[in-house]
């Protein structure tokens, strides 16, 4: 058995894995032992989508097997990528498409706990819409922007509105290709139909489906997602907050919300407020209300309301063996069923929310946006209702600060002021060197690899080499708690060009983004860099990459095909699920690079990841020719009048 500190980066999280050796309690770092995992699966080489299977193909062996079917190894690959392509689109879409249905239901007034709190975003998704503003009253635009996103949804024909934000040549990449993503559910359900026995037996036109699937995805149900959550909850700005299992508390109801959805955990938000939730909190014996998140939930109220992370992903189990947890809510996506058993050993109650998502041993209150705050207000009731029901609490003394909140609205806003709004800081400091480039780091936590280690170590040594780096997810989790997130750490660590702008401009180094569909924002704002000028005409030739260092989800794989199909290169650790098949895999991390000018690359060690992530960037920025770093140069008067001449 792997010794525990081999296993985590986090203390808090060390802590709690000690202590739940102690009890006998098993996490998912337990699990992941028993099960090491099958050669088949791993390389993507198993095939089980009939009842002839399954089949196996031993990739060291290719051609001397095939499925009963006939299907060779790389149709096999292929089809197995492609599903996990569309299986983590539907998640973010379908998350997507629930707050389109509650904007609906707030523009018609059938719900009053909704409302829409940021006009301005309203007015700009509106715009880029087509849809008319004029003198209309805001809810019948609201009614207009939520009904035109629901049915991009169904739409059966013709390009994603949402899309047709991407820069011109990638538009044009994607039409020569044929991939220009229509309705988000057809290219779902399409994906899964030609993966299916006995139809698209072509590999790159198997990949070919998942790549418009993704962008369906990018520029579809995650883009939706984020947009009109701005709208109903406010677009993000930078806030303030703590982060571990530390921002538990020994005297306070401890409510934590875990999952993805903020149309619940905004509710539980406001009614974890309430005067009367309080004096009911203050009866039951406790001091007040702590309110806490874990996953991408938590990144939602995280950088709306500045609420406390008690962890990420992997720290779902252990904040439940603090003991200290009255009740963690639950919505779609990550949600462990491990919680179960170990709640049923406790006073927690876990809670499910969603009709899509029902566990064992929980206690499902299910959620209608329609009487959000009274279903909340029963929520936060049932906590308050366990707090005297507490055995003996063990919480972390680990927390740390960070700052979170930043999207292409705030980094326009801090580069150029409210009335001149500009990526041209951001971009001139980019071409001139101070600024060596961009990297999005994003994705989950996994056993596999040490819990939150590859994370850190490639953000720091990616801003030690004078990148700026934006993130989500669970990664952001990671990174934050190691104290990245602070601006004081641009000059502890990075070079002084990158320090220099992050100090003039008041932030970290480390941006982070907010959740999962947020990476989305990450979409526009390398699209606002390319529209800005002097570095290239499309999100490929920018000095920029994406990279999600401890994947676990399918979701990751979605995300990074549509970086990928959006001109972004991407570097996956971990392990990679195409290795069984050399041609798919050379499609996805050579040919790529002729097709859509950047390719998916693998590397499980740091080092080298963040190695490759610099080889990526410093190409760029070769082929712009601003590879060398330009000189600064102070002018005096006499120089300033030579120019004006
Ligand atoms: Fe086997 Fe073909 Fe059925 Fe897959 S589709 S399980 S390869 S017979
Ligand atoms: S929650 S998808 S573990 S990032 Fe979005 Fe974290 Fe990955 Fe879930």
């Amino acid at each position: 058995m792997a010794e525990l500190d081999e296993k985590t980066a986090c203390e808090a999280t060390l802590e709690m894995l000690r202590k739940a050796r102690e009890e006998g309690q098993e996490t998912a770092f337990d699990r992941v032992e028993q099960q090491k995992g099958c050669a088949f699966g791993e390389a993507g080489s198993c095939c089980r989508i009939c009842n002839m299977g399954p089949c196996r193909i031993n990739p060291k062996k290719p051609d001397e097997s095939r499925g009963v079917c006939g299907a060779n190894i790389d149709t096999i690959v292929a089809r197995n990528f492609a599903r996990m392509v569309a299986g983590g689109a539907s998640a973010h879409s379908d998350h997507g498409r629930a707050v389109a249905e509650t904007l609906i239901m707030a523009a018609k007034g059938e719900t009053t706990d909704y409302e829409i709190k940021d006009r301005v975003k309203l007015l700009e998704v509106a715009a880029d819409l087509d849809i008319e503003i004029g003198e209309r009253e805001i809810n019948d635009i609201a009614l207009e922007v939520g009904e035109r996103c629901l049915a991009m949804f169904g739409q059966q024909e013709g390009e994603l509105a949402f899309a047709q934000r991407a820069p011109e040549k990638r538009k044009e990449i994607w039409r020569q290709l044929g991939i220009f993503p229509r309705g988000i559910d057809r290219e779902v359900v399409e994906v899964m139909h030609r993966t299916s026995i006995g139809v698209d037996q072509d590999y790159e036109n198997i990949l070919k489906g998942a790549a418009r699937c993704s962008l369906a995805d990018g520029w579809g149900g995650s883009m939706i997602g984020t947009e009109l959550q701005d709208i109903l909850f406010e677009t993000p700005v930078p806030v303030e907050a703590k982060i571990n299992l530390g921002v538990l508390k020994e005297d306070e109801v401890n409510i934590i919300v875990h999952g993805h959805e903020p149309l619940l955990s905004e509710m539980i938000v406001l009614a974890a407020s309430l005067p009367e939730m309080q004096e009911k909190a203050e009866k039951a014996g406790a001091k007040g209300i702590n309110l806490a998140g874990i996953c991408c939930t938590a990144n939602e109220i995280l950088t709306r309301h500045g609420i406390p992370v008690a962890g990420n992903v992997l720290q779902q189990e252990l904040a439940l063996l603090t003991g200290a947890v009255e009740a963690m809510v639950v919505d779609v996506q990550c949600v462990y069923q491990g919680i179960g058993q170990i709640a049923s050993c406790l006073h927690t109650d876990i809670i499910t929310t969603s009709p899509k998502a029902k566990m064992p041993y929980a206690r499902h209150i299910e959620f209608h946006e329609n009487h959000a705050l009274d279903i909340a207000k029963e929520i936060v009731s049932a906590a308050i209702e366990n707090y005297p029901k507490r055995g003996k609490v063990t919480i972390p003394d680990n927390t740390e600060a960070l700052i979170a909140g930043f999207n292409h609205e705030y980094i326009n806003y801090m580069l150029g002021g409210k009335y001149r709004a500009s990526y041209r800081p951001l971009n001139d400091a980019i071409i001139d060197g101070r600024i060596r480039g961009v990297v999005g780091v994003v994705g989950c936590n996994n056993p596999r690899v040490k819990h939150d280690d590859v994370h850190v170590r490639v953000v720091r040594e990616l801003i030690a080499n004078g990148c700026l780096v934006v993130m989500t997810g669970c990664a952001a989790q990671s990174v934050a708690k190691a104290g990245l997130m602070l601006p004081e750490v641009a000059r502890e660590i990075c070079p002084q060009g990158l320090w220099e702008v992050c100090e003039a401009v008041g932030i970290p180094p480390v941006l982070h983004c907010g959740s999962c569909v947020d990476n989305s924002r990450i979409l526009i704002a390398l699209t606002a860099m390319v529209h800005e000028g002097g570095l290239g005409d499309d999100i490929s030739d920018l000095p920029a990459a994406g990279c999600a260092p401890e994947w676990m989800s399918e979701k990751a794989i979605a995300i990074g095909q549509y970086f990928v199909t959006s001109g972004a290169a991407t570097v996956f650790g971990v392990s990679w699920p195409t290795l069984g098949s050399k041609n798919v895999t050379e499609l996805l991390f050579e040919r790529y690079n002729d097709i859509l000018k950047n390719s998916w690359h693998f590397e499980p060690d740091p080092e080298k990841m963040v190695g490759k992530l610099l080889t990526l960037i410093d190409s760029k920025r070769e082929a712009l020719g601003i590879s060398a770093k330009r000189e600064r140069v102070l002018y005096d008067m006499a120089m300033r009048r030579e120019l004006e001449i």
